[in-house]
């Protein structure tokens, strides 16, 4: 959709509709098709270094090998890549063709009982791994949820320092609707009148030092609310949110970088990159 078609949807109706602008508030890029030049983009990349990050714990195995044929097909094409696979099940893992200049790395990791658990280990393996390992390897990392598939081109485009994409469901909602955790005790707490877009925890990244302090404040806050015996709504999806709204990322993706063919509104994404593969939610998850 042309930039101008998105501008005048803002114009109507009282809504702000902020994610159809092509700049944040804060004039950060929000990224949509048609907003960059790729050629220039790519020479400017052409020795950069990107880490892709993923958990596929229990049941979610049986999404990797899509994950990763897709991302061969799609992400970062013609580019040096590392992925970073995170499993209980590093045998039952089937390796794809990787291109060349693409590497695999499988690293074992704990399968916590509850899902919502192993969503949250995440943010502890990425503060180890962001500190100890990943800056003698890579430049920008992107972590990413494995239950989903590359649709369509996701490449240099989307590289900064600190990088969020805006949740498909919430794009065109006022952020009095964001889904932000709202109790105060929370580490996780946005109070009313804060925050600027409601964030994915599917799909976000940057340098591989902004995700290292990222990570920390995240599992920091989830230790936080532990001791207390609570939970964040979403887990390290509020957390992150909260942290975005204090340390505003450098560059904003659209909901072309996390949709999900379920969702109504589709109309305003000519492009779904990194689509959601649809499940037994209550099957997958116990
Ligand atoms: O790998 C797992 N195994 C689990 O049992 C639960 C979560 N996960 C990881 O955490 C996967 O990488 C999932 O994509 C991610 C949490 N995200 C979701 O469950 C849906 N995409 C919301």
């Amino acid at each position: 959709m042309a930039h101008c078609e998105r501008k005048l949807l803002v114009k109507s109706g009282n809504h702000r509709k902020m994610a159809l602008n092509v700049l944040s508030p804060w004039l950060a890029p929000i990224v949509w098709d048609g907003t960059y030049d790729l050629s220039i983009l790519d020479k400017q990349h052409n020795n950069t270094r990107i880490g892709l990050f993923v958990f596929a714990v229990k049941k979610y195995i049986r999404f990797l090998q899509l994950f990763l044929e897709s991302a061969e097909r799609y992400f970062m094409v013609g580019h040096k890549v590392t992925y970073y696979v995170f499993t209980d099940k590093v045998d039952e893992v089937v390796k794809p063709k990787i291109a060349d200049g693409r590497i695999l790395q499988l690293h074992s990791v704990v399968a916590d009982q509850r899902w919502q658990d192993v969503s949250m280990r995440r943010m502890e393996i990425l503060t180890v791994y962001t500190k100890k390992h990943m800056p003698n390897e890579i430049d920008y990392l992107v972590c990413a949820d494995v239950d989903m598939v590359f649709n369509d081109h996701v490449g240099v485009e989307i590289l900064g320092d600190l990088v969020a994409t805006i949740h498909p469901g919430y794009f065109l909602a006022e952020p009095q609707h964001f889904n932000y955790e709202r109790r105060p005790i929370s580490a996780a707490y946005i109070p009313d009148g804060e925050g600027d877009f409601y964030y994915m925890a599917a799909f976000y990244g940057g340098k591989v030092d902004k995700i290292y302090r990222l990570s920390m404040a995240c599992k920091n806050g989830i230790i936080e609310d532990k001791k207390k015996n609570i939970e964040a709504l979403w887990q390290e999806e509020s957390h992150l949110n909260r942290y975005l709204v204090y340390n505003k990322p450098t560059k904003v993706l659209s909901p072309e970088y996390i949709w999900d063919t379920k969702l109504p509104h589709g109309e305003f994404i000519k492009k779904k990159r990194f689509i959601a593969v649809h499940k037994d939610h209550q099957e997958v998850r116990n």
